[in-house]
């Protein structure tokens, strides 16, 4: 054959390809950055050490750098580690996505939580976080605003109760109890494949979504994206928002949403 045969051969039989290991092409990410949104996905992390934490890198993904009031990142505790303590006067919520953790609050009580558990710290007691043999965390935080008594919590996410959820179809849980001790909510929402938000959302509120299973398309703004499990979207106050589950497995993700502040 002639080396121009050999190379139709080999450009067809890309075409043909159906997967394309877009990660592995040098310069290509799905991450977006722009003033009301922004998508973080995986190839796009960068892990530091932070002061305080023993053991551990840690990859912000979503800050007050961003236009955010609150911080979202993800932690990769190794074997013997400990997490630093959150700035004073910050709240911090953890949920457990790999591995096992140890919380101890202050006044003594200690729980081991594992994958898909959750905690809450208030500002006033930052408690511990230790792990043994591992673990990586999802944390959110943010400065406490409120005059209220928030108190140390922690649970389950198949744990807390499906929530009524008027004129949509998903399932919602609302992991942060709903009075006016909370300044934000963590809720974690699930789709089934072909299942789409109805109300083509545009509200005050900022988001700080992770996606932990299945894909589908976010609308954000004038842009669609294709996502998967692993991707993060920072949703500014005002951005029109719309997600469809699509693909052949349920979608699961858990977002951020600043409730009971007044946004005056
Ligand atoms: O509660 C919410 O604002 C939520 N439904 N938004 C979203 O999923 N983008
Ligand atoms: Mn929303």
């Amino acid at each position: 054959t002639s080396p121009r045969s050999h190379n139709y051969t080999s450009v067809l039989s890309l075409t043909r390809k159906t997967q394309i290991a877009f990660n592995d092409l040098p310069g290509f990410t799905r991450s977006v950055y722009y003033r009301d949104h922004a998508l973080i996905t995986p190839e796009s992390r960068v892990w530091a050490g932070q002061p305080g934490w023993t053991n551990t890198v840690t990859s912000h993904l979503i800050s007050p750098a961003s236009g955010a009031n609150f911080a979202m990142y993800l932690a990769d505790l190794k074997t013997e580690s400990a997490a630093g303590a959150p700035a004073p006067g910050a709240e911090r919520f953890i949920l457990v996505v790999e591995g096992e953790v140890t919380v101890t609050t202050s006044d003594g009580r200690s729980v081991d939580l594992r994958h898909n558990d959750y905690a809450y710290f208030p500002p006033h007691d930052s408690g511990k976080i230790t792990s043994a043999t591992g673990s990586g965390l999802l944390i959110y935080e943010r400065m406490y605003n409120l005059k209220g008594k928030p108190e140390f919590f922690n649970g389950h996410v198949e744990g807390s109760p499906l929530l009524p959820t008027p004129g949509e179809v998903f399932e919602l849980r609302k992991l942060i109890p709903q009075t006016a001790d909370y300044d934000f909510n963590i809720h974690v929402m699930d789709f089934k494949p072909g299942e789409h938000l109805f109300v083509k959302e545009v509200h005050y509120n900022q988001h700080g979504l992770m996606m932990l299973e299945g894909q589908g398309i976010y609308r954000l703004g004038d842009n669609w994206y294709p996502v998967q499990s692993g991707d993060v979207v920072w949703m500014a106050p005002f951005v029109p928002q719309w997600y469809a589950a699509l693909g052949t497995t349920p979608t699961r993700y858990i977002i951020y949403k600043d409730t009971t502040v007044d946004p005056l």
